[in-house]
């Protein structure tokens, strides 16, 4: 590792925030820096509390954040914010409104916080979000809060990079029990009732409730339900115990290592799958690929053949 790769990992290992802003850019741009960068600080990393806030678009995702942000710096935590909007293909929009709402914390050292958006495939920015807890991780932030939009697979595939997933509800708006994502029923650690203060959040609490007794505990976890207000902070130091309350019953074996090998089985599918697509790019011309899929499309050879011949000529 040359002195300049060496210094730059020490200094995110001491929290310095330009060098971590640094790096997440390079992750972002998947230089070949940011690669080298984080084999160098993997070893540092596995200490973190990674949280994944999902749900809908305005459930208070970002409002919840925040406060739990506060409430962990209150305790003198340091604490990292992804951001991440797959639906937006700029760094911009409901994005910058969360920006703009985590001023508070401007001038806070002990805060990081970088929104990522779209660039080229989900799986890209699903990696990036990873690679980017990664580095939060080893800067020695003691909770790294993930807020995602849910709507689809490349989300949930986000929010499964967290320890804990929190999935963010809020009564009305449609929003009935009965419609919800079965992906996102299944993903939750600890359900959040939000805007608590609306008419019908008792009804609906009850009712999602109902549901969940029939859901089967998971590793002896069964999902809590939390209300909160989010504006008005309520809820939020029940939502950090929940939390706590979770890390603590998955801190032991044997639930904690299939948990972890679990999640890096995935992160390694991942990681090889877009490592082949990269080797195919490498060894095999657009036009190549088109040529393949037009002698497929006129029943000149079958797909498994075609499928065959490339991995042949890797
Ligand atoms: N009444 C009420 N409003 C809330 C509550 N929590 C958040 N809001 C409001 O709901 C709106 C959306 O909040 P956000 O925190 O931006 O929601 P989000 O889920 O991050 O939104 P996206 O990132 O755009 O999906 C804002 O106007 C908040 O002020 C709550 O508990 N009660
Ligand atoms: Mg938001």
């Amino acid at each position: 590792m040359t002195t300049t790769l060496e210094n730059w990992a020490a200094q995110i290992r001491a929290g310095d925030v330009r060098a971590i802003a640094r790096a997440v850019s390079a992750i972002e741009n998947q230089t070949s820096d940011a690669e080298a960068l984080l084999k160098a600080l993997f070893p540092y990393t596995g200490r973190a509390c990674r949280v994944g806030i999902t749900g809908a678009p305005g459930t208070g995702k970002s409002t919840l954040v925040d406060r739990l942000a506060d409430h962990y710096r209150a305790e003198k935590k340091s604490v990292g914010i992804i951001a991440v909007d797959p639906s937006s293909p700029f760094t911009g929009g409901a994005i910058l409104g969360d920006r703009i709402r985590m001023q508070g914390h401007a001038g806070d050292e002990g805060i990081f916080i970088r929104s990522m958006a779209t660039r080229g495939y989900l799986g890209g920015l699903a990696q990036a979000a990873g690679d980017t807890a990664l580095l939060l991780d080893a800067a020695g932030k003691d909770t790294i809060l993930v807020e995602t939009v849910g709507v689809g697979q490349g989300e949930i595939e986000i929010v499964r990079l967290a320890d804990c997933t929190i999935v963010v509800l809020v009564p009305g708006m449609g929003d009935d029990v009965q419609s919800l994502k079965a992906g996102l029923m299944e993903i939750a650690d600890i359900f959040v009732v939000n805007k608590c203060d609306r008419e019908g959040a008792g009804q609906f609490e009850q009712r999602l409730r109902a549901i969940l007794q029939i859901v089967p505990e998971c590793d002896g976890w069964k999902p809590p339900v939390v209300r909160t207000v989010a504006t008005e902070g309520q809820g939020i130091d029940e939502l950090a115990h929940q939390i706590a309350a979770f890390r603590q019953h998955f801190a032991s074996a044997p639930n904690r290592s299939a948990r972890e090998i679990a999640y890096w089985k995935e992160w390694l599918l991942r990681l090889l799958h877009a490592r082949l697509i990269e080797r195919v790019a490498t060894h095999i011309s657009e036009s190549d690929f088109d040529a393949l899929a037009s002698e497929v499309a006129t029943r000149k050879k079958d797909p498994y053949a075609a499928v065959n011949e490339i991995l042949y000529r890797l």
